[in-house]
């Protein structure tokens, strides 16, 4: 069996990070081990939350890893609070490249949404988290991170041509596949824009689904969680995203039709079927 670490927070309560994951990718076949960076009595979308700072573990567990010579097939990290924990995580990748360069570095730069940072984060954290990106072979933005990284404002609506460019932006930052979330290039879908800048062929690669009139937090852990879970057992880049896209739906649709649905995250859990049968073949 596959095995991946990955590399955030657990929200106790706010369905993200960790606790998305984890199901996420168990349900895509592929052992999950996690490194916890903090633990957080719900995300900071809420208005108060505690926050326990775990970064003087990380790199006491990074050695121990070593030690034991554990391997990843993929490291996948999330949100991540502060710089120095991204600087830890940086030279987490580095201590686990070098003896195992194969290994597959996925970035979310889980950071901002629907046009803002959030709570706890500034430019330069932004600057430092770009840093980061430079050393995955694919990164996961949204729009909104997307233009944070490039330093461009972010616009109404996006042209194919638009989306290729900052696609092209990114690359150029260093990392091999950024994927953009969130795109619409027509009108009332939605969905997401990679870019393979080591595929001369067809380098650009986008698949939409239906965009249902809500937005809510979480979206980009599933999303991230799906396509790194689906990677690593084996799905080519765009059947991964595709898997993806169409999961989120699924999640976004099921939470819209219950009338007890929380404001805090998706219904991922009714929807897990689905993923367990995208890969019973693979
Ligand atoms: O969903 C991203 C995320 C992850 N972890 C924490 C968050 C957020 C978004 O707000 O606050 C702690």
């Amino acid at each position: 069996m596959k095995r991946i670490v990955t590399i955030q927070d657990i929200s106790c309560v706010g369905r993200c990070s960790l606790t998305v994951a984890l199901p996420v990718i168990s349900a895509l076949g592929v052992e999950c081990a996690v490194l916890p960076t903090a633990v957080l009595s719900n995300h900071t979308a809420f208005s108060h939350f505690t926050f326990r700072d775990l970064t003087e573990d990380i790199l006491p567990i990074t050695e121990e890893w070593v030690r034991q010579d554990f391997r990843f097939d993929a490291v996948y990290t999330g949100y991540l609070g502060s710089k120095e924990q991204i600087a830890l995580v940086s030279h987490f990748i580095d201590t686990v490249r070098e003896k195992h360069p194969q290994t597959h570095i996925i970035v979310d730069p889980a950071m901002a949404d629907f046009g803002k940072l959030y709570t706890g984060f500034d430019a330069s954290f932004a600057a430092s988290m770009t840093g980061l990106c430079q050393k995955a072979d694919i990164i996961l933005p949204n729009l909104t991170e997307a233009s944070l990284m490039l330093g461009v404002p972010m616009k109404e609506q996006y042209t194919e041509h638009a989306l290729h460019t900052i696609l092209q932006d990114l690359a150029s930052l260093g990392c091999r596949c950024p994927i953009l979330t969130g795109v619409s290039l027509h009108p009332g879908m939605l969905g997401a824009m990679g870019y393979d800048s080591k595929n001369t062929e067809n380098a650009f690669f986008c698949y939409e689904n239906e965009h249902l009139p809500r937005q809510f937090h979480g979206t980009g852990d599933i999303f991230a969680s799906v396509v790194t879970g689906a990677l690593t057992r084996g799905m080519t880049l765009k059947a991964a995203v595709t898997l993806a896209v169409d999961y989120v739906l699924a999640c976004i649709r099921a939470t819209m039709a219950d009338p007890d649905a929380v404001w805090y995250g998706v219904n991922f859990e009714s929807s897990l079927g689905m993923l367990c049968r995208a890969v019973s073949n693979v």
